[in-house]
């Protein structure tokens, strides 16, 4: 068997026991309030309230953080509906998706 062929069985092994999961990372900025971050992560992510504030603070002193891990469908959908709820207030909040 060649390397490539190798290769190609390895990455369909891959594919099929772990489809790929991807974080949503929400950055920190100076406009949007901590209380909407907070019930961002409550009502979009699930969170409870501590964690909700833990995660939040924790953006708002590093820089950006992860809100969950989820398939690329649902990432994709947390963090838009993330960024319309942030500009339907007003504010700048910004979310990305990364493989993890
Ligand atoms: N830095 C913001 C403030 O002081 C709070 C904040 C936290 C904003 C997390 C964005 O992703 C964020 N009001």
């Amino acid at each position: 068997m060649t390397k490539k062929q190798k290769d190609i069985l390895v990455k369909d092994r891959q594919n099929v026991d772990r489809p790929k999961k991807y974080k949503v990372v929400l950055y920190n900025d100076d406009y949007t309030p901590m209380d909407l971050v907070t019930l961002i992560l409550m009502s979009v992510f699930n969170k409870g309230k501590p964690e909700a504030e833990s995660i939040m603070l924790r953006i708002h002193k590093q820089g950006k953080g992860v809100a969950g891990v989820y398939s690329k469908e649902i990432a994709d959908t947390k963090a838009t509906t993330t960024q319309l709820y942030a500009r339907e207030a007003g504010y700048p909040l910004h979310a990305e998706t990364e493989p993890e």
